[in-house]
């Protein structure tokens, strides 16, 4: 057991590390999640990494999440990537001559003058840009952080709410594996098995020369991504006339909309707007979320596929992710705790909140988004088993991230059964949800 004393010596040195990380991977107006592998500002990655800086520095919290939103499209879209200008374009594919944003006509209202992406990622900012303020009110006041920041988290929650209800049943859809950030989870394979494979020649993998194949997607997976996303960009990025061959709704992405929305409420209310209109959407989206993708036998929410308009039957950690939403029905939440605890996940005798099914043979414990456990989907299980008055479990959960971030020098993933680290280390949001765990 570790003595009282011991236990505090390791908790400011964790902190001192996890502060180091953020510290350099800072770039002057945001945060790189890697200087190796991922050196531009990625969209749900800054949520996270914000949460964790509000801890350590809430000012350069706040200046986080200005960066990414300075960068929204007049659509509303807050795009997956922001690409630094200093970075050589072959340092990260697909780069910015890939995407061509500042090209894509007035339409779609991408700025001009910075190069993004024209996908998007799960929705976290509001629910960040509220944890910030709270970190530091009277500095958020004084700088006018959320009266600048509420109109531009409303449009981007519009955007969502209206161009992307594809299926027309009040949810968001994600239009490429990228958004809902599990990029090769096996709840996309059937739906990327219709997509025909962009030619292997026709683009360069520089992933590859940071991190293990074997940890990665392969390369049929990258050959189909550069499909959908070429197809997306060769329609202006406009969601109205692109005919998406790849069309889901993601629970984890529409629960991290609704933790957002009732955010964004506070956020109205605090910045003199009318927090009424937020609240209703909340509710009208858990009901939507509840009525479309949960499955009460599964005892998880599940994917849909608007192509098919079938559920995806595999069980992913973004299904486990709902646990956040306020308001859940009690019945719901105690069913995803006893899954997560259940043989599939084994919350407790696992690390952390492995991403796929541990009983499928799909599962893969190495493979990216396959297998490992993930910190940032353990940091929202957590929050999700607090809300829910299960703390001995969300305990046991905090006590093995701080471990895990701590052994592993703050791994992008671990294997769920050895607690091996995975992919990089140094990663920002492994660093950020530490520190936010250790206040
Ligand atoms: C890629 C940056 C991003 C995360 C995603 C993760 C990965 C990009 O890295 O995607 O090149 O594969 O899947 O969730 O935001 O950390």
């Amino acid at each position: 057991l570790r003595s009282p004393g011991r236990e505090e010596d390791q908790d400011a040195a964790l902190r001192r590390a996890a502060a180091r990380v953020l510290l350099s991977n800072w770039t002057g107006a945001a945060t790189v999640p890697s200087r190796t592998l991922y050196p531009h500002q990625w969209s749900w990655d800054s949520a996270f990494i914000a949460i964790g800086l509000a801890r350590l520095a809430p000012r350069r919290a706040q200046r986080e999440l200005e960066t990414l939103l300075g960068a929204q499209w007049r659509d509303g879209r807050v795009p997956h990537i922001v690409f630094n200008p200093s970075v050589p374009l072959d340092a990260y594919f697909p780069s910015p001559d890939f995407w061509r944003s500042s090209g894509a006509g007035a339409a779609s209202g991408a700025p001009a003058d910075i190069e993004t992406s024209g996908i998007v990622q799960p929705p976290v900012h509001a629910l960040a840009a509220w944890q910030v303020h709270l970190a530091d009110p009277a500095e958020s006041r004084r700088r006018g952080f959320l009266r600048r920041m509420y109109p531009r988290l409303a449009a981007w929650h519009r955007y969502l709410a209206a161009s992307r209800d594809l299926g027309g049943g009040g949810l968001a859809a994600v239009v490429h594996p990228w958004e809902p950030g599990l990029d090769n989870s096996p709840v996309w394979d059937a739906a990327l098995a219709r997509v025909e494979p962009a030619p292997p020649e026709s683009f360069r993998r520089a992933d590859l020369d940071h991190s293990s194949a074997a940890d990665r997607p392969t390369d049929l997976d990258y050959g189909r991504y550069v499909r959908l996303a070429a197809d997306y960009r060769d329609h202006g990025y406009d969601d109205a006339r692109t005919p998406h061959a790849f069309a889901l709704e993601d629970p984890c992405f529409n629960a991290l909309f609704i933790a957002s929305e009732h955010a964004l409420a506070e956020i109205a209310a605090a910045a003199g707007a009318d927090p009424a209109p937020h609240r209703r959407k909340a509710a009208e989206a858990t009901a939507a979320l509840v009525e479309r993708l949960w499955d009460p036998a599964a005892g998880i929410f599940l994917a849909r596929d608007l192509t098919t308009g079938e559920a995806v039957g595999g069980h992913s950690v973004a299904g486990l992710v709902p646990l956040i939403v306020p308001g859940l029905p009690e019945t719901v939440a105690r069913s995803l705790v006893a899954t997560a605890q259940g043989e599939r996940f084994g919350l407790g005798r696992v690390h952390l909140v492995p991403s796929y099914d541990l009983t499928s043979p799909e599962y893969d414990g190495n493979r990216y988004w396959r297998g490992p456990s993930w910190f940032n989907t353990a940091w929202l299980v957590h929050r999700g088993l607090r809300q829910h008055g299960a703390d001995p479990a969300a305990d046991a959960l905090r006590e093995q991230a701080l471990d895990d971030a701590r052994r592993t020098g703050f791994a992008e993933y671990v294997e769920p059964h050895s607690g091996q680290g995975r992919g990089i280390r140094r990663f920002s949001w492994t660093a950020a949800l530490a520190l936010d765990l250790l206040h």
